[in-house]
């Protein structure tokens, strides 16, 4: 029989949980010893080290040809308030980010009907030659499907030609839930969970790091969100390419969605990121991505298992679309003093997690 005393002897001896464990813990209602677990599990990984990067966020379109339900941020080409960045709008973002001490730019965008593969190809030239000191994490396994199905490209191929243009790495985006059946509620245009999952393990063999995301809050199950870790976990035994993992908390205004609840509950979130550290095991770190979670709940979260507080961001776009209260960036004096007064040592590194400075 499962107990939160079989689990945390299981936690405490250093071993993995079952699924069924993780299912147990979502249906507990005794946050604090879930989170007690979770910082156990952190602590032997990360010690009091929190993470955080100077990045700043770049969406260069938000036309996309998906129009998943629960996405505020995408429009339809010619649709009031669509927009497409120029190739030297991109540049200067990049190379004001270099300017103010970012280390990372995170591009990702829609699916956009017109623009071709060479589009992408270019724009991280082009921020190479403009700001050569910046990490390029670019691109959702979605948006590499995308160009593989418009240039008629493998999907090697693609990732050798973007590796060889300045891809640094990936970030996690477009898994939302991998769960089929959910997949088909929430953006049944995107690329199925296990072809996201083909085209991730194509980037951790073609060299590169991803994240991993999860959209939860909407009309996933608690099953749902266990059986969508069991499928990174799985991944991770083969690949050991994901570094972060990141569930992000749904922001539903303005969403296609058409739920009763307006969004996640500080509960629910700070449970999901303590089951997200215990479950996950082969997962280096989990991101509490503050834009979704707002300052507190990230703060907070840093109690319960969370190792890295994501970056600076600049500007936001596809969780403010969606009605995030948050600010659209912070200062890496903010996210410095928010780690410290959580009792924790604040560690700036770069996207693949050098530490650059301690504070
Ligand atoms: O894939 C879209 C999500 C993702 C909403 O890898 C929404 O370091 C909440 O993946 N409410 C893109 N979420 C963002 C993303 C990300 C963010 C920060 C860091 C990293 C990383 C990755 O945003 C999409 C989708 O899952 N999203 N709409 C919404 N209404
Ligand atoms: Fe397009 Fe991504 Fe928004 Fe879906 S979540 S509509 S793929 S931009």
């Amino acid at each position: 029989m499962i107990t939160i005393e079989t689990i945390s002897a299981h936690v405490h001896a250093g071993q993995r949980i079952t699924s069924d464990e993780a299912l147990f813990l979502f249906r507990f209602n005794d946050l604090l010893a879930i989170g007690e677990l979770a910082a156990l599990a952190n602590e032997r990984k990360n010690g009091t080290n929190v993470y955080f990067n100077v990045n700043r966020h770049i969406n260069p379109t938000n036309v996309c040809v998906n129009r998943c339900a629960f996405c505020a941020f995408s429009r339809t080409s010619g649709e009031d308030g669509a927009y497409t960045l120029a190739l030297d709008e991109i540049c200067k973002r990049a190379h004001e980010a270099e300017r103010d001490g970012a280390t990372e730019v995170h591009i990702v965008g829609g699916l956009h009907p017109d623009l071709a593969f060479e589009f992408y190809e270019e724009t991280l030239r082009a921020i190479r030659s403009t700001a050569p000191r910046l990490h390029i994490k670019a691109f959702t396994a979605v948006e590499i499907e995308y160009f593989s199905r418009i240039a008629g490209l493998t999907v090697e191929k693609v990732f050798e030609r973007l590796i060889s243009a300045g891809l640094g790495s990936m970030p996690g985006g477009g898994a939302e839930i991998l769960v089929e059946e959910v997949r088909q509620k929430i953006c049944p245009e995107k690329i199925s969970g296990s072809r996201w999952l083909e085209i991730i393990r194509l980037a951790h063999r073609a060299g590169l790091k991803s994240n991993a995301t999860m959209l939860y809050g909407h009309v996933e199950s608690t099953a749902d969100r266990v059986a969508h870790m069991e499928m990174l976990r799985t991944l991770q035994d083969e690949t050991g390419g994901f570094q972060a993992f990141i569930p992000l908390a749904f922001q539903a205004e303005n969403s296609d969605l058409k739920l009763d609840i307006k969004g996640t509950s500080g509960i629910d979130d700070l449970k999901t990121l303590a089951i997200a550290r215990v479950y996950l095991d082969n997962f280096d770190h989990i991101k509490a991505y503050w834009i979704m979670l707002g300052e507190k709940i990230a703060q907070v979260s840093l109690a319960f298992g969370v190792n890295d507080l994501d970056g600076t961001v600049v500007e936001e776009k596809i969780g403010h679309d969606a009605g995030a209260q948050s600010p659209q960036s912070m200062t890496k004096e903010g996210i410095i003093r928010l780690i410290r007064k959580a009792g924790k040592v604040p560690v700036e590194r770069d996207t693949l997690y050098h530490p650059i400075r301690s504070y």
